[in-house]
Formats: C-alpha cells, structure tokens, sequence
C-alpha cells in the first residue's frame, strides 16, 4: 500500500461574497455565449492555444486520479479527410437506415444531415479516447473507475477552456466511432469518446433558433 502524502492547500484563494458574485455571474454570461457551431472557418490557430486547452482539460477530477483520458489533435488534411470519409459512412446508415423516427424527429429543430463537410474545413478535430482501462509499461492490465464520468468532466472542461480562449466548437458523434482507432491508431484499451471539432467560425456561420431550460427546470433547492 502507497502512504498518502498531503501538502497545504496553498491554490486556493478566497474571494470577498461581493467578488465571488460577481465573478459567479461573469462565468455564467460568458458562458451563455456558447455555441455549438457546424460553419467553420479554414483559419489557422496556433497550436500553443490548443495546448493550453488541453491543459485544463487534463486539470479535471477523475476516478482515483487516474485521468482515464488521451486527446489526439488532428490537424494534417490528408488525416482529416479519411476521418470525413468514414464519419460520413456512418452518418449516412445513421440518417438512412440507423436511427429511429424519434430520434431524427429530435435532432430536427438542429438541421443536421450527413454531410460533414466541417471536418475537412476545421483546423482542429480533437479526438477524445476514454481509457476503459490502463495499461501498465509491462503489459499488466489496471482497472480504470467512474471513466465516462471523467472523460465527460475533462471534455466539459475542453468545451469551456476553447470557448473561453474565443474559438467555437462542435461535439462530435458519429456512431459507431471504432474507425477513429484504426485511424489515429489508438490502442483498444481506447474507445472514442467524442470528435470535438475547433476553429473560428464561418464569417456567415448560422445556428438553430434553439433555447436552453430555465434554472426552475434544471435545479432545486432544498
Ligand atoms: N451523429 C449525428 C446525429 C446527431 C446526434 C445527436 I444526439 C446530436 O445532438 C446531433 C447529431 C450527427 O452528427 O449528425
């Protein structure tokens, strides 16, 4: 057994209630600008910013901190290509044969078809891999907790980190997402999380009229 070693909390700063509200409802209006965006801009992005991105993301909580998570940045066109190719397979059985009525009449009121074209356009497609379980330099297997929930967290993270920095973003699914392994020849301890696709916005990027449930809806207190 490994003794757990503490140190001070020394990270941590306290602000006065009037600040802390203040700060509460700036992260709160900026974060209402959010959007999920399918236009995307072909503009470049230093790839330090998607760096730094991807260090908040890894600052996330995680099951035992065992941080079950590998983000692989694709940014090579030739790369991008492939994974537009085998994403649009997907999405046409998906919209053709796949998906029940229910489900496309819920994606509806976002006008998605399966066309991708913003996987070639984008400068970044973030693949996120969940680790169901790790792998020790030996080969022994180690068993990995609560991975959905962290990889959810840390990917959460990243989605605010790329708005924050003030680049848009679209979280990806295609289903079932196993071509991204042979791909990005990620190992299969790895499943594919999600396809998070970054970059500017399209000059004339739209989005669907859609609105978010009022906080009576999604919380109580009690
Ligand atoms: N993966 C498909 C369908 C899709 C599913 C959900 I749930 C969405 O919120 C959006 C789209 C696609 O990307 O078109």
């Amino acid at each position: 057994m490994i003794e757990p070693k503490f140190n001070p909390l020394a990270s941590y700063q306290e602000y006065p209630q009037k600040e802390m509200l203040q700060r509460s409802l700036a992260l709160r209006k900026e974060m209402q600008k959010r959007r999920t965006v399918r236009d995307f801009s072909d503009r470049t992005v230093p790839r330090e910013i998607i760096e730094n991105c991807l260090q908040t993301a890894g600052s996330a909580p995680s099951g035992a901190n065992l941080q079950p998570w590998y983000f692989v940045v694709v940014s090579d066109s030739a790369v991008k290509q492939r994974i537009r190719e085998e994403a649009e397979k997907e999405e046409h059985e998906f919209y053709q044969n796949r998906a029940p009525q229910e489900w496309l009449d819920a994606l509806a009121p976002l006008g998605t078809d399966e066309q991708k074209p913003f996987l070639q356009t984008a400068p970044y497609l973030i693949a996120v891999f969940a680790q169901s379980y790790g792998v020790l330099p030996d080969g022994r297997k180690v068993k990995n907790y609560y991975v959905s929930e962290s990889v959810g967290i840390a990917t959460g993270m990243l989605i605010t980190a790329v708005h924050h920095a003030g680049l848009v973003s679209l979280t990806h699914t295609p289903s079932p997402m196993g071509f991204l392994n042979k791909i990005l020849k990620r190992p299969s301890n790895e499943r594919p999380f999600l396809l998070l696709v970054v970059g500017y916005p399209s000059e004339d990027a739209m989005v669907p009229e859609i609105t978010k449930k009022a906080i009576g809806e999604i919380a109580s207190f009690i």
